[in-house]
């Protein structure tokens, strides 16, 4: 299965690398089927200050996960972001994966990503924690501070401003190999149904705490007014899990 590309062409050269290493790990390693976002939200344009802004959504869903979200946007010529998020079903105790890239003219200035726990005591299951521990070092030179609302990250959230082509890369590379290693584990890992509500809570939390990013808000407020914004991160970005039926 590819992916368009329209989009992707123009973006900055690290997130379009990302991009590619995503699509490429989901289709080797997991059972892609569509997933449907409403017909209005798929392909989005809309303007801030004369600028345009241009969002595209690629989603899938696999027996393991609900959704699979990768989102490029673009603001004129300064401004790429890419989003990533995998959404577990009910019935899997998996982590939540989630990547936020921004590039301005000058490079990466914001990269994060994280395996977060979606567990009634907010930690990675053991098989978790160890792969991630087993990873070899990388460190970056500009670590960033957590928002109040960051209390949903696991202590292998990478959360930095790279410095230089050098840091973008390791990043990429960072990212890549936290993917594999979820989407291997969570191949392996058995349904828990039993454990679903406690699940659908957690996942609940992350995104409810998501929602408050201020400034992923005000973007999409600019662009589009208030109640779309709203509806775009309640219905895209951050949809909560519904209870098994
Ligand atoms: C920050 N997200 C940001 C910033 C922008 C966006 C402009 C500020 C960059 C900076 O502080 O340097 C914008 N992100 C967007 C927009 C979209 C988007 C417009 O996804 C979508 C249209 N955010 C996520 C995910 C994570 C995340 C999955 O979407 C984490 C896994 C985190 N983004 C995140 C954090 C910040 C951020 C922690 C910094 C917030 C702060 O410092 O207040």
């Amino acid at each position: 299965m590819t992916l368009a590309t329209s989009l992707r062409d123009e973006q900055n050269p690290t997130i379009r690398q990302l991009a590619d290493r995503i699509d490429a790990i989901w289709t080797e390693s997991l059972d892609l089927t569509p997933y449907f976002l409403p017909d209005d939200l798929g392909y989005v344009e809309g303007r801030i200050e004369g600028e345009r802004l241009v969002i595209e959504n690629k989603c899938y869903q696999t027996p393991q996960f609900r959704k699979l979200h990768l989102e490029l946007a673009k603001i004129g010529n300064g401004l790429d972001i890419l989003h990533c998020v995998m959404f577990p079903r009910s019935d899997y105790a998996l982590p939540m994966f989630g990547v936020d890239l921004v590039a301005g003219r000058a490079g990466i200035s914001m990269a994060i990503a994280d395996l977060s726990p979606i567990s009634g005591d907010r930690t990675l299951p053991l098989s978790y924690s160890e792969a991630l521990e087993a990873l070899p070092q990388s460190e970056f030179k500009k670590v960033r501070t957590f928002p109040t609302w960051g209390d949903i990250f696991s202590p292998h959230c990478l959360f930095i401003h790279p410095e230089g082509a050098e840091e973008e890369l390791r990043f990429v590379t960072r990212v890549t190999q936290y993917l594999q290693l979820h989407c291997q584990l969570a191949v392996d890992t058995p349904p828990t149904p039993e454990r679903s509500d406690e699940i659908v809570a957690a996942q609940s939390y992350y995104c409810t705490r998501q929602q408050e990013n201020d400034k992923t808000r005000r973007v999409l407020e600019k662009a589009f007014g208030t109640a779309w914004a709203d509806r775009y991160m309640t219905t895209v970005l951050f949809d909560m899990a519904n209870p098994l039926p």
